[in-house]
Parts: structure tokens; C-alpha cells; sequence
């Protein structure tokens, strides 16, 4: 990329559709209003403090979590536009129990996968929290739409990405030919990109996990930790452990400077904490793209088969010889 030389999203997604033609038409338009979205939330996390919303909800959703506001502000932005643009036949998100079918995308070819808000649990103490999309091509536009066509694996994928709420909000997506990432000019309201081709380190020297749940952790986790903290000069070991708990903003970090994010299954969550399709697929096919891995412990992320809209899946994700590591020592 030439210095000074500024490229929005706008102007990237139309240069990739004359290499990528799959990019034309609805799936461009798509990016416009997730765009549109992103720049929505923003205004309302950098205000957050100074407008009523902050705090819950009052409700749970269907995975009996408390609902912030923020996720409750954010999910209607998301289905408002998707309902406006009619490019998506319907939406699932992870605060809505069911399907939420588009009105005006009843011929649309595609199914948006979301998290509004992800890392709720930060967004009172201002800390970075992220929104997550993950887009798929319905199964066949002349029948009409099934479960089938929502819960495909995660290999299906036609694009995925994040938008992270940081010290700079920026968005990072893929389509299947790379990672790249736009920062939010805030003067001109546009995205532009500054992180382009991203590839994750092979090794990093950081390790996220939610530390207080060691105990509860597969052998092979709890092996592994205790692994990643022994000296070894060589191997940069001790490595650092970094965690948040939201998940774009660890798995932000590690993509970019190396590293591994777990969710294991605990006693109190067999199946993990994270959602399959809000959460684990659009990351497993981000940092694959980026050179990355992720697994359940024993297959691929992307392969699992959804059986369910808010599956959960233990998630071992990051730089690969990291991942391959856990793996090993999982047995
Ligand atoms: P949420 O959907 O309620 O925000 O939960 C998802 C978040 C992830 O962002 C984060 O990585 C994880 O939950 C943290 O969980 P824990 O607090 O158990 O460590």
C-alpha cells in the first residue's frame, strides 16, 4: 500500500468484485449496512457513559444471560437494516430465540449470522467489546428456507468478520481470500484501510483463558497452561497470559502479535462458553485465512455439524503451532 494513499472499505469491496466477482451485488450491499451498523453502535459505546445505556436490560436471553442495553440497542440496528436493505432472507443472532426473517428479503440469497454485542460484561466498565457477522449463502433460492440453510458448517462460510470498539474502532473481515482490516476515521465517517493482508504469527508468546476455571479444564488444558508458564529461555517461555474476557479484544491482539485464546469445556459448561454460529465459525474461518487454526480439541471448528441456532463449542483458536501444541497435549 503507498503511503498517504487512503482506501475506504467502499472503494476495496469494489475493487475486489472485478477479481472476485462473488463480492457483486447483494453480498456488497451487505457490507454497506453492516458498515452502516458498525458506525451506529459506535456513536452509542463512545457515548455510553453520557447516554441511558448503560447497565441491563431487564430481561435474559435464550441462553438465559442477562441482556445489556447496548446488546438490545445493538441487535435492532443489525435487524433494521437488514430488514430496510432486503438482501438477507433472515437473520439469526444470538439475542433472538429464533429466526428473524427479513420482510422485504423473502427471495434474498443470503443468511447473516450475529453477535450485536459481544463482551457485554465490559461495556460498563469501558472496556474494548466487538460486534460479530458471518454471512452464508442460502441452499437453493427456489425452495423456501429451512433449518438446513441456516445450520450449515462453518466451512460454508461466504464471508465473516468483526468490528472491534477499541481505542480506534476498526473492522476486520474476510471472504475467503485473506484478512483484511479498516480503521474508522472518525473525521470523515469512513473506514480505510490500514491493516491490509493480515497473517497471524505461526508462534506467539501469549496465552488467554479464563484462568479461574483452571481446575475445571481438560487434563490436556490444565498440562498445557502449566507448560506455557515453565522457563525456557529458547521458546520465549514463560509466555504471557492476557485476557480480557471479550472475546475480540483477545482474539484482536493475538491475531495480530501471536497467540492462543481458549474456552475449553468446564464442569459447569461441557460444551464450552462460546456460540458456534455467532462466535466460534466466524473466528475459525478468519484466523485460518490469516494462517491460523482453530479446533474443539479434536476436529476443526468449521467442521463441526450445527444442530442447534445457539449451539456452544469448546474453542482452542490462535497461532498454529500454539494450537497444534494444546492438541498434542490433549492426546
Ligand atoms: P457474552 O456473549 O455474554 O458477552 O459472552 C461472551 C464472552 C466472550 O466475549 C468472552 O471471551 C467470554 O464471554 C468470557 O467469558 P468468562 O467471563 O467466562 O471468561
Amino acid at each position: 500500500m503507498k503511503k498517504n494513499n487512503i482506501i475506504t472499505l467502499n472503494q476495496f469491496i469494489s475493487d475486489q468484485q472485478n477479481q472476485f466477482p462473488f463480492v457483486k451485488g447483494s453480498l456488497s450491499k451487505i457490507f454497506r449496512d453492516i458498515q452502516l451498523a458498525a458506525k451506529m453502535i459506535n456513536r452509542d459505546v463512545r457515548k455510553a457513559g453520557l447516554i441511558d445505556v448503560l447497565g441491563n436490560f431487564g430481561e435474559t436471553n435464550i441462553q438465559g444471560e442477562e441482556q445489556k442495553k447496548l446488546d438490545v440497542i445493538s441487535n435492532d440496528v443489525f435487524l433494521k437494516l437488514m430488514d430496510f436493505g432486503g438482501d438477507c432472507v433472515c437473520v439469526v443472532s444470538e439475542e433472538n430465540d429464533d429466526i428473524h426473517w427479513c420482510p422485504n428479503g423473502a427471495d434474498a440469497k443470503y443468511i447473516l449470522a450475529i453477535d450485536p454485542l459481544d463482551g457485554s460484561s465490559n461495556i460498563d466498565v469501558n472496556a474494548s467489546i466487538g460486534s460479530i457477522f458471518s454471512i452464508y449463502k442460502r441452499l437453493s433460492p427456489d425452495k423456501p428456507v429451512s433449518k438446513e440453510d441456516i445450520l450449515q458448517k462453518g466451512t460454508a462460510q461466504v464471508a465473516a468478520g468483526y468490528v472491534i470498539y477499541g481505542t480506534a474502532t476498526m473492522l476486520v473481515y474476510t471472504t475467503g481470500n485473506g484478512v483484511n482490516g479498516f480503521t474508522l476515521d472518525d473525521s470523515i465517517q469512513e473506514f480505510c484501510l490500514s491493516h491490509p493482508d493480515i497473517k497471524t504469527p505461526e508462534t506467539g508468546t501469549i496465552f488467554s483463558l479464563n484462568e479461574g476455571n483452571l481446575n475445571e479444564f481438560p487434563q490436556g488444558v490444565i498440562d498445557y497452561i502449566a507448560w506455557c508458564k515453565e522457563s525456557n529461555k529458547e521458546e520465549q517461555r514463560p509466555y504471557s497470559a492476557r485476557y480480557i474476557g471479550s472475546l475480540i479484544a483477545d482474539f484482536h491482539r493475538n491475531l495480530l502479535k501471536g497467540g492462543i485464546y481458549l474456552y475449553p469445556s468446564t464442569a459447569k459448561a461441557p460444551n464450552g462458553k462460546l456460540r458456534l454460529l455467532y462466535e466460534c465459525n466466524p473466528m475459525a474461518f478468519l484466523v485460518e485465512q490469516a494462517g491460523g487454526k482453530a479446533t474443539n480439541g479434536s476436529i476443526r471448528i468449521m467442521e463441526i455439524e450445527p444442530t442447534d441456532l445457539h449451539q456452544r463449542s469448546p474453542i482452542i483458536i490462535g497461532s498454529n503451532n500454539m494450537v497444534n501444541k494444546v492438541i498434542e497435549m490433549l492426546g
